[in-house]
């Protein structure tokens, strides 16, 4: 191997380059009983493409529902925001959501999108900046899973409120101690004028949910399949993506959609100097996408030091957004 393996390239510090220390989440991931690969590996820019065209499909609900909510939600903040404020998404992804949010809120001053897809969100935020030149557009690369400083992004940040957006219920990946986590992380970060606007997924009928990650295109299973792709790119691993499936279940006792990846196979792969062996039918799991009742989601928003300012449902329940307000 002319890799050496991670651990013996840690630094006098012990601190790893980010990019071995992804490689070192991924080989651990590996070597659990339960393979895990983190769901934030999805999004490279092939797998922010997939991402886009699973929006696209009739099955999955959660990101055409959400849409069709925000022109009423962005005009009824229009009336509600009378100060300035800056927008910070995390995982802004193709920034799509935050247009709706400009066409109505002129009081956002400042625009703050956060994502790990480098290439994906320069994008974006090149071609929102061109459509909204009076608006400052100032993107953070980062793992928003991470803590992520503010300090001088937007222009007169200081003395722009600053409203969170958090939509496609992105929090749902998170398991109910990381979202607990997050949420109180969000309202340190947001700060004590802080707000927060949320989009959360329902629990809603078993057969919805299942159509959603299982759609008939096979557009969720390529996405699924691309996290390997990814990985074998970040880590010069050799996964056969045709040695593996798409599976996603919803599990009523969690409440979450799981994703795996089923080795149709005995087979071993190379990572980082080790030899992953899978079994036939042994899986990765790729992510959890947990759904919440809406008196869930507002307990769980208490517990992190956020009030409830105002909330809309879908006509038909299939969505919700919380708008939050930091409890001073
Ligand atoms: C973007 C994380 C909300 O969990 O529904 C879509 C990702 N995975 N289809 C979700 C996803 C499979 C999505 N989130």
């Amino acid at each position: 191997m002319s890799v050496p393996p991670v651990a013996q390239r840690a630094d006098s510090t012990n601190q790893l380059s980010p990019e071995l220390q992804l490689i070192a989440e991924i080989t651990a991931g590996l070597n659990a009983q339960q393979k895990i690969i983190s769901s934030k590996f999805f999004y490279d820019s092939v797998g922010s493409d997939l991402f886009d065209q699973i929006c696209d499909l009739p099955e999955y609900y959660p990101y055409l529902t959400e849409m069709n909510m925000l022109p009423h939600i962005a005009s009824d903040l229009s009336q509600s925001i009378v100060q300035p404020v800056e927008l910070v998404e995390f995982g802004a992804g193709s920034l799509t959501k935050i247009r709706i949010l400009l066409e109505s809120i002129k009081m956002i001053k400042s625009v703050v999108p956060i994502d790990i897809a480098h290439s994906h969100l320069q994008r974006a935020a090149d071609k929102l900046s061109a459509d909204y030149p009076h608006v400052n557009v100032a993107p953070i690369f980062a793992d928003f899973t991470q803590p992520v400083s503010l300090q001088n992004k937007g222009k007169n940040q200081d003395e722009l409120v600053k409203l969170g957006f958090f939509p496609g219920s992105t929090i749902g990946n998170f398991n109910r101690d990381f979202a607990l986590t997050f949420l109180q992380r969000l309202r340190k970060t947001l700060g004590d004028s802080g707000m927060l606007l949320i989009g959360v997924d329902t629990k809603k009928s078993l057969h919805t949910l299942h159509q959603a990650y299982n759609d008939s295109a096979g557009v969720t299973a390529k996405f699924n399949l691309n996290i390997l792709r990814h990985v074998n790119h970040i880590a010069a691993s050799n996964f056969d993506l045709d040695a593996f499936e798409h599976y996603a279940f919803y599990n009523p006792h969690f409440g979450r959609i799981e994703m795996h990846l089923v080795s149709k196979i005995e087979q071993s792969v190379h990572i980082n100097g080790q030899s992953i062996p899978f079994a036939q039918g042994e899986t990765i799991h790729t992510e959890n996408s947990y759904k919440y009742r809406p008196d869930e989601f507002i307990h769980l928003a208490r517990m992190a030091g956020w009030r409830l300012e105002q909330q809309w449902m879908a006509s038909n329940d299939m969505f919700s957004v919380f708008l939050l307000h930091a409890n001073r």
